[in-house]
Formats: C-alpha cells, structure tokens, sequence
C-alpha cells in the first residue's frame, strides 16, 4: 500500500468504564471520533477493544478456554452481541464526525487457530481502503479450528492487520501514558519511558504489568506480546494515554506527544 497507512487502536478502558458492565464512555467516544476526524489521516484502519461490553460476558461463558460444552454457544452470541452494541455507539460517532467508517466484524471475516489468527478476509478491506473508507474492526469473539471458538483481542488484529497492509504506524491509545520503569498505580517513583527497542522488551527491561480488570485478553503484558511481530517488520509503535486529550490526534499528525515510542531497534 502506498499511502502511509495508520492502525490505530482505541483501548476498551477508554470508550467503556471497565468496571461498570456494558457502560460506554460517550464523552470519550465522542472525543476520540472528533480528534481523528480534526486530524484527517488519509489511511487509517480502526481497532476498538471490548471494555466492560465483551471481556464481562467472555468470562462469564469461558470463552477464552475453548468449547466445552454446548451451554457456551449462547455466550458465544452474547459476546458478539455485546461488542456488536459498543461497536455502534462507536460507529455512529465517526460517521456523524465525517469519517467514512465501515464496519468489518471478525466473527464473519477470521477463522483462528487454538487462538491465533488462521485466516483473515482481507480482500474486501483491501478495496475499503483504496475507495476512502475506514475499516473498523473490534475484539470479539471467533469461530476457532482447533477449540472450537476463541477470544479474538483488538491487539492480535492490529498487528495482523498492520502487517498485512504494511502500515506505516501503529498507535495504541490506551488509559496510561506509555510504559514505565516500575509499576504507576504503585505510588513509588516510576518514570515514563519515552522511547524503547524491541531487545528492552523482550527482555522485560520496563514495567509491563497485565490488567487488574477483568480482561480475558491479559491486558498490558497480552497487548505487548500481540505486538512484537509488528514491530520485527520495522512498524513503528506509539502508546499515548486516549483518556487526555488531542494525545490521539498529536499521535496521528505525528507531532511531538508524550507517550511511548516502541522501535525495532
Ligand atoms: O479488549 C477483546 O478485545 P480487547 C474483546 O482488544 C472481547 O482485548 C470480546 C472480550
């Protein structure tokens, strides 16, 4: 693809409150649609996570762990159902911002393998993207050829997707400002770190703690994981805090933003 293409993902902990069930943030929706919409990217493929609409309803059917009995097939459609609901208040915000957001729901388009991507349609995003459309595309819950179904997280798709079309970014708008040298939430001196290489991670030089909330998907530690073969391709990565304003929309002009920068190295 020859236009610079961004993935840009929008953290579940931003558009929903994580710890009331099924509860979106319409004020972060709303201002995550306008900064994207102000900033104009010209490519730009669109990733939202579960928050408290699917990570809830995944554990409560165990979805993660597979098929076990056919008492979780309800749950199935109930995650998907729950992502389908976070997804329209989000798909309503971009298009009333004039973003041309299309929907592409991955229980239709992905088959995965004990949890990994197996396949991905993505002839039809393809022609989105050189017609100016945004594709917008979420966690969700997915038909599995080895357990029977999965957990497809938002993360998994944006290294996918970015690989796939040979992004030239990736930004991660989380609910923390990048990543630190020890844990934030501890209270102790912990310092931001602005820039690090893919060595540093792999060898857990920096503090990556899993989330506290209910998120079947494992939080910072999973998202970091899920991105690693993204940035082996030399696809920059940029975590910046989604929940303080225009950190979303400096990411996307590429101006200078406090955040993490993850490089290959
Ligand atoms: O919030 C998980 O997506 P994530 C979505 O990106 C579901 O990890 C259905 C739990």
């Amino acid at each position: 693809m020859s236009v610079k293409l961004i993935v840009l993902k929008l953290g579940g902990s931003v558009i929903t409150d994580k710890k009331k069930l099924s509860t979106p943030n319409l004020e972060a929706i709303e201002r995550m649609a306008d900064e994207i919409s102000q900033a104009k990217v010209s490519s730009l493929i669109l990733v939202h996570g579960g928050g408290s609409f699917g990570h809830q309803v995944a554990k409560q059917y165990n979805l993660a762990e597979g098929y076990r009995d056919p008492s979780q097939v309800i749950g199935f459609s109930e995650t998907h159902r729950a992502m389908t609901k976070l997804n329209i208040l989000v798909m309503e915000a971009l298009i009333n911002h004039n973003i041309n957001a299309i929907v592409v729901q991955p229980s239709s388009c992905v088959v995965t393998k004990a949890g990994r991507i197996q396949s991905i349609e993505l002839k039809p995003m393809k022609k989105m993207l050189n017609m100016g459309l945004v594709p917008v595309l979420y966690g969700d819950a997915v038909l599995d050829s080895e357990k029977g179904f999965a957990i497809l997280s938002g993360d998994q798709l944006v290294a996918s997707l970015a690989i796939n079309f040979g992004a030239s970014r990736i930004i991660m708008g989380g609910d923390v400002d990048g990543l630190y040298t020890a844990d934030p939430k501890s209270g102790c001196s912990a310092k931001l770190v602005q820039r690090v290489t893919l060595e540093d991670l792999k060898n857990q030089k920096h503090e990556i703690k899993g989330s506290k909330a209910t998120d079947v998907t494992g939080g910072m530690l999973g998202k970091m994981r899920e991105l690693i073969p993204a940035i082996e391709q030399n696809i920059q990565t940029l975590i910046v805090n989604a929940t303080k304003p225009l950190r979303v929309y400096k990411a996307i002009k590429g101006e200078e933003v406090i955040g993490t920068i993850i490089e290959k190295g």
